[in-house]
């Protein structure tokens, strides 16, 4: 029975781990009453491996293996429910934190760690099918929010959604930042949004920062109530609560795709860790302010729901032992990594060849050839031609798209 409180977020789980609607989740209801329990546990599995993923790849920086890290320490219950919301053909767009976005769409998250290596200018080649339409990650604040309406744009030109075809019909989702919601980037693409009214989600992860600056500074009013401005709907979600983001973002993506309109979610959540590995937020946050996010944590009440429900201590087990073990294969290839040929550097900054290109790349081979033999393997790099400029990438990952 929902609380009637006219609060706006829309809520299952509450912090405490209870199924608890709230008064704006009704609607979203039929959405969460499909999931199986083996789609819960999914969930509880995703998140606890993310996180696993995480901790090791911010301790890898701080041993030197990584130039950076981005960590997503507590915004995984907004990432892995609105990722498993998504259909195989529908795009994803997103910033640069969506680490559990990018496993749930099949990419390697060791592809992840070569980027933040400064190994790659990508990381992973968007079109091949075992990325399912996962985009690149996109540093440039908000200009993802551009590319995101440019193509649901192009699906609708191309008439590839609203067609009844559950299989077929595409839709666009794009996440960002409370801070990038103040770009202009995001304000043109949700203005086109909703004038050609594409298919498409925008899905805010409010974290409360955008480095040192909190929310507060962004935006007068919750970043929600800005969709009314454009014409879309906007909801507020609860992001810490996996089942909400879940509900919410399959009921926009369906909307979408069945020729709706767009909308925006605003996730509430928060970054528990560091902006990046270059950052200290004790210099510009209380620890107040924190352990209020820590008290409610995303994975911690799914677990209190799981057991409530009766699931064992071995699932628990298991799980654990799962994020040990990626991570320590994690740990196991970056020790193994090698550095790839300095020409591959040039590969697929154009699409066709380029005159300039070519001329930095045989530049930059003669001058790895200058150190002679004894050098590095890199050194001995034959002068690339127009074509191989362009083809040199493709690894067994996938290519560095
Ligand atoms: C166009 C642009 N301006 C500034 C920056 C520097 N910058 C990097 S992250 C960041 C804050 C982004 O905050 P938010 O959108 O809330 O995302 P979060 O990092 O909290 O996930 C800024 C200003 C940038 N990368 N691109
Ligand atoms: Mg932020």
């Amino acid at each position: 029975m929902a609380k009637s409180t006219g609060d706006p977020m829309v809520q299952l789980l509450a912090p405490d781990g209870s199924l608890a609607p709230s008064e704006r989740a009704e609607e979203f209801l039929p959405y969460f009453e499909q999931l199986t329990d083996d789609n819960i546990k999914r969930f509880f599995r995703d998140m606890s491996v993310i996180r696993r993923f995480d901790t090791e790849a911010t301790n890898l920086q701080r041993q030197g293996q990584l130039a950076l890290w981005i960590p997503s320490h507590g915004q995984e219950g907004a990432q892995v429910g609105s990722a498993h919301a998504t259909r195989p053909q529908d795009h994803i767009f997103p910033a640069y934190r969506e680490h559990a976005i990018a496993m749930i769409r099949g990419v390697d998250l060791f592809d992840l760690i070569r980027l933040l290596r400064g190994l790659t200018h990508g990381g992973w080649n968007p079109n091949d099918p075992r990325f399912r339409n996962f985009h690149l990650y996109t540093l440039v604040i908000g200009s993802q929010s551009l590319h995101a309406t440019g193509y649901a744009m192009g699906i609708k030109f191309d008439g590839d959604y609203a067609t009844g075809n559950y299989e077929t019909d595409q839709a666009v989702i794009v996440y960002f930042g409370d801070g990038a919601s103040s770009q202009g980037d995001v304000h043109e693409a949700m203005v086109f949004a909703a004038s050609q009214q594409t298919p498409q989600v925008f899905f805010v992860q409010n974290n409360h920062w955008a480095i040192s600056v909190p929310v507060s500074v962004q935006a007068r009013v919750p970043l929600f109530r800005r969709a009314d401005g454009y014409g879309m709907p906007g909801v507020q979600i609860d992001g810490n609560d996996v089942f909400a983001s879940y509900a919410v973002t399959a009921k926009l993506m369906d909307d979408a795709r069945q020729g709706r309109g767009p909308s925006m979610i605003e996730a509430e959540t928060y970054r528990i860790g560091a902006h990046t590995s270059s950052d200290d937020p004790t210099k510009y946050r209380d620890d107040s302010e924190l352990s209020s996010w820590i008290a409610r944590d995303p994975i911690t009440r799914l677990e209190a729901y799981l057991r409530d429900k009766g699931v064992e201590q071995a699932f628990f087990d298991e799980v654990a032992q799962e994020g040990a073990d990626y991570s320590a294969d994690i740990r196991h290839r970056i020790v193994a990594i090698e550095n790839p040929d300095p020409a591959s550097m040039f590969s697929h900054v154009y699409s066709d060849p380029h005159p300039l290109m070519t001329e930095q790349a045989a530049w930059l081979a003669n001058y790895e050839a200058s150190f002679g033999e004894q050098e590095s393997a890199s050194s001995n790099a034959p002068t690339p031609d127009a074509n191989s400029v362009q083809e040199a990438a493709p690894t067994a990952e996938g290519g560095d798209a």
